[in-house]
């Protein structure tokens, strides 16, 4: 090997995470070290999924979340992991799981100024089989007179100062966006142990003929819906139709409709009328992705999903997320239906 092929100006998480913060004048560094603390939940997480066939972390931890859903033992670790590196950065005031019926307050401090939403382990019923899961996070910056309790959390997404996710798939590859800026892309390198800037400034392709739904939801959708994905199915003469993809794990789903471009849907149905997606720590974290990308998300009243507020911390939305031009067909189809 020649050392010409060996790149020695890789471009860390860390090192991109500095260069964010000279960037800003006005950045106390509380931020940076938040992500750390970040990357390093990721990183364990990422270790523990990759060994939990072979250290007895598969199925059931015999107990369930609020919501009733069974949690894995992966949930659990996974869980109790994102909490205690939330705990110790001690940047961090208020933090919202979708494993925790409330919100856990740390202890008041001069740099715990922020608010932290996260979804540890999504599609978690996938971790038995060693399909791809991942991590869902968003980033609130607390008032000056914040209280720090959840209804510091109950605000739209557009107030997220950084979201992104992290999917355990083949390698780990982790998303961060910032309010206002770009979506860049980061692969976990086992070796080093460094998330490596792999995927920079990431746009998602304008349009791109591929669908990723619940298609065994369909009894349940409303009309406009239907609809929509018929026109998919069937595009009438000459046209093609779309692939369909459908990991059901949120994250993958995401990440490769975010890549590839097409569209991701849970709709809110008869069945669940609001949805089964959770607003603060599912659906608006992935809606300032897709936005910061180019694409758009919206919930099932054609709402765009960043102004969406939860009344409570656990609510849940339809979504529809994706290229520019896919979304705007629902919203197009749905428009006719009044
Ligand atoms: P979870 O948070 O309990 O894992 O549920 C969320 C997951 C998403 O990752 C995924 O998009 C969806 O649920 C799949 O649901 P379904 O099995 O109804 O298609
Ligand atoms: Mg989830």
């Amino acid at each position: 090997v020649g050392t010409e092929n060996i790149n020695t100006e890789i471009i860390t998480l860390t090192r991109f995470l500095t260069e964010e913060q000279t960037k800003h004048k006005e950045a106390t560094g509380d931020f940076t070290l938040l992500c750390h603390a970040l990357q390093f939940a990721f990183k364990s997480i990422a270790y523990y999924i990759r060994r939990s066939t072979l250290i007895n972390l598969t199925g059931l931890a015999g107990s369930s979340n609020t919501t009733g859903d069974d949690q894995k033992k992966l949930d659990v670790i996974g869980n109790d992991i994102f909490i205690a590196a939330m705990r110790s950065c001690a940047r961090v005031r208020v933090l919202v799981s979708e494993e925790e019926e409330e919100c856990i307050v740390f202890p008041a401090g001069p740099n715990a100024r922020y608010a932290v939403v996260c979804d540890p382990i999504d599609g978690s019923s996938n971790l038995d089989a060693g399909v791809s899961v991942g991590t869902i996070f968003g980033v609130y910056l607390l008032g000056e007179d914040a209280a720090g309790t959840k209804e510091d959390l109950l605000k739209p997404g557009s107030e997220l100062v950084a979201s992104g996710f992290t999917m355990y798939g083949a390698s780990a590859q982790l998303v961060i966006t910032m309010r206002g800026g770009g979506v860049n892309g980061f692969t976990l390198d086992n070796a080093l142990g460094e998330f490596i800037l792999t995927h920079p400034e990431m746009r998602i392709p304008k349009t791109r003929a591929i669908y990723s739904v619940n298609e065994g939801n369909s009894l349940y959708w409303e009309e406009p819906v239907k609809e929509y994905v018929n026109s998919l199915k069937y595009p009438g003469e000459g046209g093609k139709p779309y692939s369909a993809r459908y990991i059901g794990s949120m994250v993958a789903d995401a990440y490769r409709t975010l890549l590839y471009g097409g569209i991701f849907a849970y709709p809110a149905d008869k069945k669940s009328p609001k949805g089964k997606l959770r607003i603060l720590y599912e659906c608006a974290p992935m809606g300032l992705v897709f936005e910061n990308a180019g694409g758009q998300a919206i919930d099932s009243n054609m709402k765009r999903m960043l102004d969406v507020v939860p009344e409570h911390i656990h609510d849940r939305s339809g979504i529809f997320m994706g290229s520019w031009d896919e979304v705007q067909k629902v919203v197009d189809i749905h428009k006719k239906h009044g």
